[in-house]
């Protein structure tokens, strides 16, 4: 491990390496220093087969942070260094290195003092709307012509129903036959779902650069409990407004579990809605009108989208999510699928709380 962190420009002596359980996707580690005052760093090992292009992901994650932060020094914020993370480069000035088993690692430094929630509550979902509205509107004016899509089509719809398609014309598991019905439910659909990003495409709703996994564990908060900084940058990329907003309300305005085996558990949790709303409409000053008619969309097209990404994975024989058994694919599909009808159920009122949000602004 010496022979990986002593190739980054790091301040200090290193004491002790402490593995990190978080994250599906890169192996993480802490590196302490010899004293508590030191600074200490969070070093990853970054999954290649997933962000295929090394280079272009660390180098949008260094104008992204370094674009917040010339912003926070600009205003004169205090405590920057707990409000954006900080890349630290390689020696040789490359913003990764690349071990000679091929592996790519990453070292940040290691914000200190700061914690997570995992369980969501209206007050919670407040505050990670207002630093979620934050964010992107720290990065309305980022360089984007610096940036890359650090996973090509991540959360383009349509590209997800055209591997849905793929999926379905192959039958690689043969698991066609019963869940024909979902197919027809999906497909149904899908010019609808991919409406929004139609519009993008067409210049009539504007590019915005998206966090792409708006969980509440994904915003730091301080020794004072204080939101402080957002983290897991490893999907930030342009798109739709709808996209993060969408993404947060699926995950956390949800009643059950993304996976729930009980479908009876799932409906739209209106109080997380409602104040997610409230917080990221006080401070995202930046939408238009078309970014505010299709906001509440977003929640029903990220739960669209989920529930397409599973099922084409449990029609392809589970190539991309980890399942716990051999349904767990379905099992997630039929949850996600149950959100996307509660959702549409309670579209009116989702749409009518964007409206008086937006008034009370
Ligand atoms: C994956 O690994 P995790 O939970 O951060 C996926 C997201 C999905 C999510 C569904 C790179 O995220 O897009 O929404 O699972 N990330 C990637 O649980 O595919
Ligand atoms: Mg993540």
């Amino acid at each position: 491990m010496k022979k990986i962190y002593s190739q980054f420009q790091l301040k200090n002596e290193i004491a002790e390496i402490k593995p990190l359980k978080i994250g599906h996707i890169n192996d993480s580690f802490i590196l302490w220093g010899t004293s508590p005052d030191d600074e200490s760093y969070f070093l990853q090992r970054i999954n290649h087969n997933i962000f295929k292009d090394v280079e272009g992901l660390q180098r949008n994650i260094w104008v992204v942070t370094e674009h917040i932060r010339a912003k926070l020094l600009k205003a004169g914020v205090p405590n920057v260094e707990q409000r954006v993370m900080r890349v630290i480069p390689a020696k040789d000035g490359k913003l990764y290195h690349k071990d000679t088993d091929g592996n790519y690692w990453r070292v940040y430094v290691n914000i200190k003092n700061t914690h997570s929630f995992e369980q969501i509550t209206p007050e919670l979902a407040y505050e990670v709307g207002v630093a979620f509205g934050n964010f992107q509107m720290q990065l309305v004016d980022v360089p984007r012509e610096e940036m890359i899509e650090s996973i090509p089509d991540f959360h383009n719809v349509a590209f997800r129903v055209q591997q849905l398609k793929d999926a379905v014309n192959q039958n690689a598991a043969g698991r066609l036959e019963k869940t024909q019905w979902m197919v027809d439910e999906l497909l149904k659909r899908a010019d609808e779902m991919c409406l929004p990003q139609q519009l993008y495409r067409e210049g009539k709703m504007p590019g915005r650069i998206n966090h792409c996994d708006t969980k509440i564990n994904n915003l730091l908060f301080n020794e004072k409990n204080e939101p402080c900084c957002i983290v897991d940058l490893d999907t930030v990329m342009e798109g739709i407004v709808l996209s993060d907003f969408g993404d947060f309300m699926r995950t956390a305005a949800n009643t059950g579990a993304e996976d729930d085996p009980n479908l009876d558990n799932i409906d739209v949790n209106m109080e997380i809605f409602e104040a997610y709303t409230r917080g990221y409409l006080s401070s995202a000053t930046f939408l238009t009108p078309i970014e505010l008619e299709y906001l509440a969309f977003g929640a029903k097209m990220l739960s669209y989208m989920q529930t397409v990404r599973f099922f084409a994975d449990y029609l392809n024989g589970d190539t991309y999510y980890k399942v716990a058994h051999p349904e767990h694919n379905w099992q997630r599909s039929l949850a996600q699928f149950r959100l996307l009808q509660k959702q549409e159920e309670k579209f009116q009122q989702m749409q009518d709380i964007v409206k008086k949000c937006t008034s009370n602004n």
